[in-house]
This record gives structure tokens, sequence and C-alpha cells, in this order.
């Protein structure tokens, strides 16, 4: 493949050649992937990381006036009230029989554009998403892998937080910086954590500071995020460890563009399409973080609940972490 410009592009079949895949693995019909390792065992051991009854949640604003991050060519949420107090006051609405009044809204919203889960179906090369269904089944809604087969299930285990930023002494990443493997073990052991089999792996990089702290000018210029990049060590050691989902503070939990190859976005392949890791994006982590710095304990009992949306690519949701 060439790009514009005559320059040979490399294409996810030659990078992902020989990469695992975990197509089958829990049966021709399956369409949640990872979360199929979170069984009972896997939420009591969650559980057993329950230690002082204290409550994270890791949803951003949805609707906030000053802005929503999103990935560029999206918009943030539009919350729009149908009724509220002045149609009472103006005639246009009478109470109900009792004198009851009650206010209502609605939101127009991109299903990736907040905290949410993709689906697995939500991204794929060739002519294939998870476990091999066609992509022509994205067409017109999810008819495989749709975000509500992650919903109707929940995804509850043990977490853990790998704050990249503090590692690095940094408030956040700077655009395009990337960590591996090797980063996540190193700064898993400065905190005195391990990333365990069938983690909800959780990594903070402070990106989302930017956005908030900066503005939307700072966050979009030459939008090109930090995160993990892909090697092939990488991929394999999700796949051994058997990872159960990778939650970050980034809109795309990925470097945005590979600079080795130049791909964009081999992650969402390579993890989401051919294991069927969750993905979660645009999570707060700033005050788990702090906490885990107080307290020392990076490991929590991990509940996330996205939406149930028929069909959905993705799902907005607002996971909640007790230690
Ligand atoms: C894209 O779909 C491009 O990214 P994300 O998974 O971050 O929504």
């Amino acid at each position: 493949m060439t790009d514009t410009t005559g320059t040979k592009q490399t294409t996810l079949n030659e990078l992902l050649d020989g990469m695992p895949k975990n197509w089958g693995r829990w049966g021709d019909d399956d369409e949640i992937g990872c979360l199929n390792y979170l069984t009972p065992q896997e939420v009591l051991r969650g559980v057993q990381h329950v230690r002082s009854g204290k409550v994270f949640t890791l949803g951003v604003p949805i609707g906030d006036p000053g802005g929503d991050p999103v990935w560029p060519g999206r918009s943030g949420a539009t919350r729009l009230m149908t009724q509220d107090r002045s149609h009472y006051t103006s005639g246009k609405l009478q109470p109900l029989p009792g004198g009851l009044e009650y206010a209502d809204d609605y939101i127009t919203a991109f299903l990736q554009g907040s905290s949410q889960y993709d689906a697995l179906g939500h991204t794929w090369y060739g002519d294939q998403i998870y476990n091999g269904y066609d992509a022509e089944t994205t067409t017109g809604g999810m008819a495989r892998c749709g975000v509500e087969k992650l919903a109707e299930r929940g995804i509850v285990g043990r977490g853990v937080l790998i704050d990249m930023a503090r590692h690095r002494g940094k408030d956040a990443l700077e655009p395009a910086e990337t960590f591996g493997v090797e980063d996540l073990e190193a700064a898993a052991e400065a905190q005195g954590v391990t990333i365990d089999s069938h983690d909800n792996l959780c990594i903070r990089t402070g990106w989302l500071n930017v956005f908030y702290e900066k503005g939307a000018d700072a966050f979009y210029e030459n939008f090109v995020e930090p995160g993990l990049t892909f090697t092939p060590e990488l991929v394999r050691w999700f796949h051994e460890k058997e990872i159960v989902s990778l939650s970050t503070d980034t809109i795309a939990n990925e470097v945005t563009t590979d600079p080795v190859s130049g791909v964009v976005l081999p992650l969402h392949a390579a993890l989401m399409r051919n294991l069927g890791v969750l993905f979660s994006e645009i999570l707060w982590f700033e005050e788990l973080a702090k906490d885990c710095v107080e307290d020392g304990q990076w490991t929590f009992l991990y509940a996330g609940a996205p939406l149930r949306v028929v069909g959905g690519t993705g799902a907005p949701v607002n996971p909640i972490v007790v230690k």
C-alpha cells in the first residue's frame, strides 16, 4: 500500500502477521472476548482488594459547558431541556393533578464521545471484526459484538492502576510520548504492585489534564496522543497475561500513530479485534491516583457497567472503583 505521497505504507495485515488471536477460543458465537476471563472467582479476587470502603468514580463530565474531550471529528454531548420550571410559570404546562411539576431533558451524544467502553466490533481491518465475524455485520448497527453484549455481563474484577505520568515525574505525558511493556513493569515495580493475570489494567497518563487545564486548543493542536505503542512483545504480553480490559485517560488508549510503522491505532487491531481485549477510554484517574500514592494501595475492585445500547459501537460508562 502507498500513501498520497507515493511512500510505501505498512498495512495492519503486514504489521500483525504472526501475532496471536483469540478467535474461536470461547466458541464461534462469542461476542465478549476477554470478558470471558472474569469468572465468579475473578470477581472474588477483586473483592479481596476492598479494604477501606473508599469509592472512586472514573467517568468524566458529560455535556460540560466547557466542552467534552473527544476524538477529532466527533463532538461532545449536547444536553437540552424539553421542559422546566419556566414552562409552568409561563403557563405552557400545568402541574399534574395534585401539583407535581417536573423537568425533563435529552442529550445528543457520540456513543464514543465520553468515558466509554468500545464494543468489540468497533474497529477492524480487512473484512472481519473480532472472532471472525464479517465486517458487514457492522452496517446499520452492530449485529455482532455490539456493546450491549459487554453491558449484559458487566465488567467486575481486580483492577490495577499504573501511574505512568508519575513514574516519569510529569503531570502529563507529552504529545506522542510512548511507553511499552518494560515501562509498565518498571512503573508497577516502583509502585510495589504486580500486574496479574485477568486484571483490568488502568493506566494514568495525565493527558486529559491538558484538555481541562490548558483548553481545547492545546489539546487538539497537532493531535497525537501519548500512550502505549505497538511491539510484538506488548501484544504477546497482553495475550499471555490474559488481560481483560485496558482503560486509560486518553481518547484512544494508545499513541495515535505508531512511530515505527506509521500505522494509526494498531493496538485497536492487535488487542481489541484480534485478542478481544476490552477498551475503555477517556477516564478520570486523578483522585484515585492521589489516593493510591497516599495509602500505597494500587489495586482495587473494579466495576464497569456500560449502558445497554442495542447495536451500539460503544456506550458511556462511569466505572466504580472500591478500595
Ligand atoms: C476511534 O474509533 C478512532 O478511536 P476510539 O476507539 O478512541 O473511539
